[in-house]
């Protein structure tokens, strides 16, 4: 992948503005929907079981994220799921927390096994966690790297059939047969929370504009690094407040030459 393919893409998402319906915590549901607007796609937050399928069904992806699940917003999870995939909408899915708690761990394999999941999303204890693995976890943080990230990843895109993103201080994207290793983005990332929920979301914003859906979630994935990356220079000093705020900024701002300076990342074969 080229580094001006990136930048096309993003520019694909400023001027499609891809509608991303969202399933997602109350943590983050207004930092998700405010970094998807300064990008330039389209968010919407819509839970009710009587109006998930009908939104899905028109939206450019479905972005489903598990971080404060409870049996109503699964279940209307899994009916948005499979109207998403009815429609040839691309599934994304962050396990935020599997493995912390059996009805976490189990919920996410149950919607892994139910739906078409087209790209998931996660730090690497989470993903080892939906994978049958049994790396430790502690909430929602993946604290201390257990293992080989990158056979993970690959490991994991194998068994369950989809792309694997595992994010942490390198990025991974892989579907198992090839995988993207990216270098971008930023400690103080870990210290605001929400950062990868919605990444996760971008990616959705990604995959709505591009069918090769590795590429869509490289590209993604690149994007929000190299972000993150010029908001930590100008505000990491400040703390997470000011970071954060500079942060929705240069998703905003971002554009092609910065893409095309600041992206560190190489692609490899998976075996
Ligand atoms: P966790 O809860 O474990 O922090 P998460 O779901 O919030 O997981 P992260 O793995 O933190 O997701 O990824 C969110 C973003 O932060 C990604 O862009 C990732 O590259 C970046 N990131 C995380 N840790 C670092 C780090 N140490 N250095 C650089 N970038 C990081
Ligand atoms: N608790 C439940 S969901 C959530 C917290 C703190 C947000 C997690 O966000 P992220 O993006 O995984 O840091
Ligand atoms: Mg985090
Ligand atoms: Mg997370």
């Amino acid at each position: 992948m080229e580094k001006r393919e990136i930048a096309g893409l993003l520019e694909k998402v400023r001027k499609e503005n891809p509608l991303i319906h969202n399933i997602t915590n109350v943590v983050v549901t207004n930092f998700t929907a405010n970094g998807l607007l300064a990008l330039g796609a389209s968010p919407v937050m819509a839970y009710a079981q009587e109006e998930v399928a009908e939104m899905a069904g028109i939206a450019g992806s479905l972005v489903l994220n598990i971080g404060t699940l409870l049996p109503e917003i699964v279940q209307s999870m899994v009916i948005a799921g499979k109207a998403a995939n009815e429609q040839g909408v691309p599934v994304i899915f962050d396990p935020v927390g599997a493995g912390a708690t059996a009805y976490r761990t189990e919920t996410a394999r149950r919607l892994m096994e139910e739906l078409e999941i087209a790209i998931i999303r996660g730090n690497a204890a989470e993903i080892a966690n939906v994978a049958g693995e049994n790396w430790s976890i502690r909430g929602v943080d993946s604290g201390e790297i257990a293992g080989d990230v990158f056979k993970l990843a690959v490991s994991a895109a194998k068994k369950l059939e989809t792309i694997v993103v595992v994010t942490g201080k390198d990025d991974i994207v892989t579907d198992g047969r090839s995988a993207f290793v990216i270098h971008n983005g930023h400690s103080i990332l870990t210290r605001v929370t929400g950062t990868g929920c919605l990444l996760t979301s971008v990616i959705g914003a990604f995959a709505a504009v591009e069918k090769d859906l590795l590429k869509a979630a490289a590209a993604a994935v690149t994007t929000y690094g190299v972000a993150a990356e010029i908001a930590a220079e100008k505000y990491a000093d400040r703390g997470p407040g000011s970071f954060q705020t500079e942060f929705l900024n240069q998703l905003y701002l971002i554009n092609e030459e910065d893409i095309s300076s600041k992206s560190k990342y190489e692609k490899q074969g998976a075996d």
